[in-house]
């Protein structure tokens, strides 16, 4: 809505673990609860090549194949977001990669608990619910990823804008 640069806009998404779980409305309540606006919203498999050019930051670790075939296990629901700080916002209410360290009061800190000792003896990968673009390079990249232009609702703006 804004066009400063204060005001970003970000990708989110929710793994298949928290679709899974029926965790998907209390995860979106706390980004409305927060002040950010959704701009796109869409639940859906993935495809191969989709989770590769997703999480090709990590080609080649350790955990990269079980966290591609978990992100695959099962639908996910994508969402772009926008406000002011947008990026670190959303990654602050997402909390710490390992659940077991991630503060209480954040998504993965109230929602899962799995450290990486634990998820190494399960999957070999930590699942913890969310993905959040972490960076404003990332956030284009991954919003141009998943969403056409077109599937990016029109600029609107909350009723409560003035105090966020
Ligand atoms: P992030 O999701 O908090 O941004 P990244 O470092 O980008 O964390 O890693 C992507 C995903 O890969 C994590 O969300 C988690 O599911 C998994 N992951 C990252 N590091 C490890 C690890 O050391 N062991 C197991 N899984 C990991
Ligand atoms: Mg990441």
């Amino acid at each position: 809505m804004e066009n400063n640069t204060t005001w970003e806009k970000t990708f989110i998404l929710l793994k298949p673990d928290a679709v899974q779980r029926a965790l998907i409305g209390a995860i979106i309540a706390r980004f409305e609860r927060a002040g950010l606006t959704l701009t796109a919203l869409r639940l859906q498999n993935v495809s191969r090549a989709m989770a590769e050019k997703h999480y090709e930051a990590h080609r080649g670790k350790s955990f990269y194949e079980p966290l591609l075939k978990l992100l695959r296990s099962g639908p996910v629901v994508i969402m772009a977001v926008e406000g002011a700080h947008a990026i670190s916002v959303v990654r602050k209410l997402v909390g710490a990669t390992e659940p077991l360290n991630a503060a209480p009061g954040t998504i993965r800190g109230d929602f899962c608990h799995i450290g990486y000792e634990r998820s190494r003896e399960r999957l070999g990968v930590i699942p913890n619910l969310i993905h959040a673009s972490d960076s404003p390079e990332s956030a284009a990249a991954e919003l141009a990823l998943w969403f056409g232009k077109e599937e990016i609702a029109a600029p609107y703006q909350r009723v409560d804008a003035e105090f966020m």
